[in-house]
């Protein structure tokens, strides 16, 4: 079948993320005999264009459009991707009348409603390589109604779906830079995308990566494979990092020591970084052999340093692991992100505080080697489906009406708001190193940082400049950037905007 894989994502800032998922299911389709194109319409200008002349030339069997985010999950400066989708998959109607199947990390997470809203024919969940050849070779025979595990769709106007069977990690390469134009990411200071297992065997409470995204199993891939890949692109295209986008990449730990000591046994050496770390046995010992791997910089997601916060979020770890992990750090020089959440149930002002001092005392970088940047988000992200979801349902936050294609949040009812923004704004204003959600505004200057990025020639971790953009315009603007009053105006205007009894009320 000819088949045409479009990559809805258009953010192009210094978080761009090529399309690893698609070129994964690309990858997959070509090797099952199928001819393949992809489209990715990440720096197109007029995307309806080029998916017209696309679909005049290709003429496809079947479109596959790829949703990666439903939404920025902020709180401060919240954005939806969904009216993007919805656009792309109107536009795809208009040009082709092909079956449209959604796959990514947004169909993943909210199924049947990325389904119903873009109207498509399907919607394949978690892993795309092999329901989706199963797919096509359905839809080849005309089945038009394939019970394949893991892929959804209307029937009788209800969304049906046998659960996803999720088998060992595929064998075809991405080779993302062979289906996509590589050098837009190259440039923003995206790294080339690579994934080193599958699965999350954890059980947070807000998190539905190993009940939707991935998996609770954890399905490893041989740490030779993962290098050789690395390898094999490094020699092809040299691209200025690698970027692991593995849920954690330090999990499981043997894993990880297996595809560092199989790149450092490798006659080469490149720049690496990875996009999320468990602050669990991150130790000096580790931190050498990352730096000998060739890493310089790495995100590290302990949610919360205050010890009860962590043990409410269901961490696999407990506060002394992020603390280590913070000490062992300090005394290195790499770049390091760390992701902190504010609001889950049980915060409160003084767990709040807790974390904001854990920074004060760890995450300074004066007088360092390494530079650490502490993005401080507010609010959790509700998802259906989730335990975090029962208690917010259970305390009326929201209803079985609620439609979580919205932004969602759950936030303490422990929290007093106006004076817990007090207490983010007062941190962010005496730490440069602390970013929040209201940062996100300054994405749309990455080309700038992006430039001034490749002028000092950094080649990873290109985040690390917002820290000294931060320090430089503290003084003069941020105080503007953090009027107190308009966020606790928007905070309470999120929070009241989906509650339950609005939907009521607007019956
Ligand atoms: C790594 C990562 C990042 C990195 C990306 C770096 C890079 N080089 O790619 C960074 C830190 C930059 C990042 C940024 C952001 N991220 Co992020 N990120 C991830 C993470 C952990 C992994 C993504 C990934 O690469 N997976 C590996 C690939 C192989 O898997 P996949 O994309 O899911 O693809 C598979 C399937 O989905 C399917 N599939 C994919 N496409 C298609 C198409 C078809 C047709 C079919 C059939 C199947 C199919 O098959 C694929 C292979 O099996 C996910 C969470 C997760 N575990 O998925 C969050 C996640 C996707 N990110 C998320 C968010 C919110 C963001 C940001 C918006 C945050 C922000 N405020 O800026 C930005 C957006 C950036 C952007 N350009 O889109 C959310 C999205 C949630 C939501 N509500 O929308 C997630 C789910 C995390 C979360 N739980 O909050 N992210």
């Amino acid at each position: 079948m000819r088949v045409l894989l479009i990559n809805a994502n258009l953010r192009h800032d210094l978080f761009a993320a090529a399309p690893i998922g698609l070129c994964f299911v690309a990858s997959a389709a070509k090797a099952a005999g199928h001819e393949v194109r992809v489209l990715d319409l990440c720096f197109v200008r007029t995307p309806f264009n080029k998916i017209q002349s696309f679909c005049r030339s290709f003429a496809p069997d079947v479109v596959g459009l790829s949703v990666r985010n439903i939404d920025n999950v902020n709180m401060l400066h919240p954005v939806s991707y969904v009216r993007d989708a919805r656009s792309i998959a109107d536009w795809i109607r208009q040009c082709t009348d092909a079956p449209l199947v959604v796959g990514g990390s947004g169909a993943s997470l909210l199924p049947r409603e990325l389904l119903a809203t873009l109207k498509a024919d399907y919607i394949v969940v978690s892993d795309g390589e092999a329901s989706f050849v199963e797919l096509l070779d359905s839809l080849s025979k005309s089945d038009h109604a394939p019970k394949i595990p893991g892929v959804g769709y209307q029937e009788n106007g209800s969304f049906v779906m046998r659960p996803p069977l999720l088998g060992a990690f595929p064998v075809a390469r991405p080779q993302v830079d062979s289906w996509i134009d590589f050098s837009g990411y190259n440039n923003l200071g995206a790294g080339y995308s690579i994934q080193s297992y599958r699965g999350c065997s954890h059980r947070c409470i807000y998190c539905l990566y190993p009940s939707k995204l991935q998996g609770n199993t954890i399905r490893r891939r041989d740490p030779k494979e993962v290098v050789d890949e690395i390898e094999e692109v490094l020699f092809r295209l040299r691209p200025k990092s690698f970027e692991f986008v593995d849920s954690l990449f330090n999990e499981p730990i043997d894993h990880c020591i297996s595809v560092l000591e199989e790149i450092v046994r490798r006659p080469w050496q490149a720049i690496f970084s990875a996009t999320s770390l468990s602050p669990k046995k991150i130790d000096k010992r580790f931190l050498s052999l990352l730096w000998r791997a060739g890493f310089r910089s790495f995100h590290v997601s302990p949610e919360s340093a205050s010890p009860d916060m962590i043990a409410e979020y269901g961490k696999p770890f407990c506060y002394d692991d992020v603390r280590r992990a913070a000490e062992a750090i300090a005394e290195s020089s790499f770049k390091v992100l760390w992701f902190f959440m504010i609001g889950g149930p049980g915060e409160n002002a003084r767990t709040l505080q807790e974390t904001l001092d854990f920074c004060a005392a760890h995450l300074r970088n004066e007088g360092k080697r390494c530079t650490q940047v502490a993005n401080v988000m507010l609010g959790v992200r509700l998802y259906p489906e989730t335990q975090l979801w029962e208690i917010a349902q259970r305390q009326g936050c929201v209803s079985p009406r609620s439609d979580p294609l919205e932004q969602l949040w759950y936030l303490s009812p422990e929290l007093d708001i106006g004076r817990t923004i007090r207490q983010l704004v007062k941190a962010a204003l005496s730490m440069p190193e602390i970013i929040s959600g209201m940062d996100e505004r300054f994405m749309r200057f990455s080309h700038v940082m992006s430039a001034a990025a490749r002028l000092v020639g950094l080649k990873s971790g290109y985040w690390s400049l917002i820290f000294h953009a931060n320090r430089w315009l503290r003084r003069s603007l941020l105080p503007l950037v953090f009027d107190t009053q308009k966020i606790i105006d928007s905070v309470e205007l999120q929070l009241s905007a989906h509650r339950p009894v609005d939907i009521c009320m607007n019956d």
